[in-house]
């Protein structure tokens, strides 16, 4: 049976062997709750970037460029990060280079992996299909803030762990750990929620909206994985 583990954060990735494993790169506020809006709206690919100049640069090759630093939309690009931005068909058929605080972050240190999906909440049982059938042990990847522990992911942790329980073994207390606080928080996630760093980070930009959105399960079909130096 494959097994399912978690890393709270990417600072803690050096703990863990990714080879011949398939991450599961999640910030569910809200970067790859955005990234999986963006591809459910039209983008063709994603390029997640780590800096602010380098994602800047990939204006001149004709893409869409996105940027977040502290929660708000970086000066001078065409998108930020919250995933109402990218409902309007701006991003229809358009690469999307994007860089973000902490997930982008998650996600390019995880190039090791075997594989690597973009989960969300949004497309939880998309992801625990594609897992159930790819059979590879999975990591998931918490994005964090600034390399510390958040409720929001490990949430995301425990719910993907329950919709594989009993298929996956659970590999260590991480993942645990997740399914029990996922179970104290599932019949309002939105109020578990409230008292949480980057709730109130976000609640102090008046961010309200998204953060009910990016909590709301199963609304997308679609599975960005990574390819190359993209997600498609
Ligand atoms: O840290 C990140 O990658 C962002 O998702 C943070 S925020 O929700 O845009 O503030």
């Amino acid at each position: 049976m494959p097994s399912i583990d978690v890393c709270y954060s990417p600072e803690l990735l050096h703990l863990y062997e990714l080879e011949g494993k398939a991450v599961v790169a999640v910030d569910i506020l809200r970067a790859t709750s955005t990234m999986v809006t963006a591809f459910a709206h039209g983008a063709t690919d994603i390029i997640p970037v780590m800096q602010l100049e380098e994602c800047r640069g990939y204006a001149e090759q004709g893409c869409l460029t996105a940027a977040e630093r502290n929660g708000i939309k970086a000066e001078g690009f065409d998108l930020g990060n919250s995933p109402f931005a990218y409902m309007n068909g701006q991003v229809k058929g358009r690469t999307v280079a994007i860089t973000t605080t902490n997930g982008t972050r998650a996600i390019r240190l995880s190039e090791a992996a075997d594989e690597i999906v973009v989960g969300a909440f949004l497309n939880l049982e998309t992801v625990a299909e594609h897992l159930r059938e790819l059979q590879l042990d999975v990591l998931v990847v918490c994005a964090g803030w600034k390399g510390k522990f958040n409720l929001e992911d490990t949430l995301f942790a425990g719910a993907l762990a329950e919709r594989l329980q009993g298929e996956f073994e659970f590999e260590n207390d991480a993942t645990l750990a997740s399914l029990y606080l996922y179970h104290a928080a599932k019949e309002d996630m939105v109020a578990f929620l409230r008292q949480s760093s980057h709730v109130r980070r976000l609640e102090n930009l008046e961010i309200h909206k998204d953060i009910e959105f990016c909590l709301q399960h199963d609304t997308y079909n679609v599975l960005p994985v990574w390819k190359g130096d993209r997600l498609v």
